[in-house]
């Protein structure tokens, strides 16, 4: 196993018939979780990846659980509970900074998760654990369960993965800082936007940032500033690498998701640093292509054709 990840994934519903929720008699229903949507982009890369999680014995459950097997990551530790529904959200896209969701995921399957549902050796057989910012966030259960697999992940050498991925509306501010900063100690590469990290250290300057991330523990410290880029830091270096410019955002939603599968594909090929962050740009912005959370993540071929080809592609 290249990556094991852990995190809820939900059934995502989009207004049809107007742009707004509160006008839309129809809505599409997709799949998304931040977690499952790097398990796929990473998958889509060609890497092993495992997705911890539970769902309902309900229909969306059963729907996402056999979408996401089928994108060919292993879900062979996914639970299903007999008493908790799977999550659901919905998604107003009004521009590319101006996202609302409304969610549906109190006492979810996932927010179940607990340290009985972790297999040691599971974890201890992976290269990287990703790990969000949003598991913790759902319950005290999945806050230990994060806790607990990152210990397992140190004591087996496994290099742990941060992605703060902040979402206010699930928790308090204050124990979102102290969760976050908690984790980000134990961390070894750090994936903050510089919002999250101004969240954190109260800090919005991305050099000061990177410094004080790598003071609080981390390796590597990769600081993500939009479409302009992503700063990487390391004790040794650090550089900014320019962003891919796109025409046009569509979906914004799991750009980040696919910054980090893109970094991660990067490492595990061994880049340098600046060539897996580079692949982080190119994945972010091809996930800002096509509307939904995890539609937009590029095969192998794609994304090498959006890095490097200069012809346009035969229709
Ligand atoms: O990063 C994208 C995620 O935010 C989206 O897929 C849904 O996991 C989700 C969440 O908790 O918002």
């Amino acid at each position: 196993m290249d990556v094991v990840t852990i995190g809820e994934s939900m059934a995502v519903f989009s207004p049809e018939s107007s742009p707004l929720m509160r006008y839309a008699a129809t809505y599409s229903r997709k799949f998304g979780g931040a977690e499952s949507n790097v398990a796929i982009g990473l998958t889509r890369l060609g890497h092993e990846v495992g997705w911890i999680s539970k769902v309902g014995n309900d229909e969306l459950g059963k729907g996402l659980l056999s979408f996401i097997r089928g994108e060919g990551v292993d879900v062979s530790q996914v639970k299903i509970s007999e008493t908790a529904p799977t999550g659901l959200y919905f998604k107003e896209v009004r521009s590319a900074n101006n996202v609302r969701v409304e969610y549906y995921r109190k006492g979810s399957a996932a927010s179940q998760l607990s340290v009985n549902d972790l297999d040691e050796s599971y974890i201890a057989s992976a290269k990287f654990l990703h790990i969000t910012g949003i598991t913790p966030a759902l319950s005290e259960s999945c806050y230990e369960t994060v806790m607990q697999m990152i210990s397992i992940a140190r004591e087996n050498g496994v290099k742990v993965v941060f992605d703060p991925n902040l979402r206010k509306k699930l928790w308090s501010e204050e124990r979102a800082r102290e969760v976050l900063l908690e984790i980000a100690a134990k961390s070894d590469i750090v994936m903050p936007g510089v919002a999250e990290g101004e969240f954190m250290f109260g800090e919005n300057d991305p050099d000061k940032l990177g410094e004080l991330f790598l003071n609080h523990g981390a390796s590597l410290v990769v600081i993500k500033v939009g479409a302009k880029g992503a700063y990487y830091f390391t004790k040794e270096k650090s550089e900014l690498v320019p962003g891919f410019p796109v025409e046009q955002v569509v979906d914004p939603v799991g750009a980040g998701d696919g910054f980090a599968a893109g970094v991660i594909s990067g490492l595990l090929d061994q880049l340098p640093l600046n060539k897996a962050v580079e692949r982080g740009n190119a994945v972010g912005a091809l996930a800002t292509q096509i509307p939904g959370d995890f539609e937009g993540l590029p095969t192998r071929e794609e994304m090498d054709h959006f890095m490097y080809a200069t012809d346009s592609e035969d229709i």
